[in-house]
């Protein structure tokens, strides 16, 4: 038996997402949820790891029930889970946390792992934005709109959350946005550079941007942007003293 000593960081595997092979991407996140199991002590699940998800009062969507399984089957086995909402991902209320024994974050969050402090967001609730993001923000996250919205028949709801989740990919792919525009252009490291200023934080770990960034912010500070499980299939791990990047292969 190896010792349980690592912590994993995902973010961005959209899965369910109407133009990705649904089953095949959950396939390879259970192989390397597999290769993580027997080392792991604490799983981060940094956003957007289903592209859509709303949970009524008693009833949930399809689909996912691998992935789900085996992170009910981690969290059983001992490891630490959490799981911040990304904006693709916030309506997870009681159920998953409850049924999969995770820890649920519902924003940015500075958290202490092996005497090191990491910040950690999603990445679409800091930083700036436009007025429009902000605002879909707010309604997302209404109580009163939430419950609205829950009365809605879900095979409406659903048909019209993949069609505008795939539309906005579509007009993202178009405008090159999932390219890196250089420190000055990324908010997210804008953000990170001022927030450093006035905090005391090691490492600060992103998602939601979909590209892969590492970047020395001073000699003890760095940023990491996870990437995605779309194109790029990578993860960062902590050993407890060094931060490593990694590329999960398909065999
Ligand atoms: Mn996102």
């Amino acid at each position: 038996m190896s010792l349980r000593d690592k912590t994993y960081f995902i973010s961005d595997l959209h899965l369910g997402a109407s133009y990705l092979d649904t089953q095949s991407s959950e396939q390879r996140v259970i192989e390397w949820l597999n290769t993580i199991k027997s080392d792991a002590k604490r799983l981060i699940l940094l956003g957007d790891i289903l592209d859509y998800w709303f949970e009524y009062r008693h009833v949930v969507p399809r689909g996912y029930i691998r992935f789900f399984g085996k992170l009910a089957e981690l969290s059983d086995s001992g490891v630490e889970i959490h799981w911040f909402t990304g904006n693709h991902d916030i309506w997870i209320f009681d159920y998953l946390p409850a049924e999969l024994g995770i820890t649920l974050h519902r924003t940015h969050e500075t958290i202490d792992i092996d005497g090191h402090k990491f910040f950690l967001a999603h990445g679409d609730d800091v930083g700036k934005r436009k007025w429009s993001f902000r605002f879909i923000q707010s309604v997302f996250r209404n109580k009163v709109a939430q419950w609205c919205y829950s009365w809605i028949h879900p095979d409406l709801t659903m048909l019209l959350a993949h069609k505008w989740s795939s539309s906005s990919r579509k007009k993202n792919d178009k405008k090159g946005e999932e390219h890196f525009r250089g420190e000055k252009h990324e908010p997210l490291v804008q953000f990170a550079k001022e927030y450093i200023k006035e905090h005391d934080v090691e490492y600060l770990i992103f998602g939601h941007r979909h590209i892969l960034l590492d970047l020395m912010l001073t000699h003890n500070n760095r940023m990491v942007i996870l990437g995605d499980w779309i194109k790029h299939f990578s993860y960062a791990t902590f050993d407890g003293n060094n931060l490593f990047i990694d590329l999960f292969v398909d065999e």
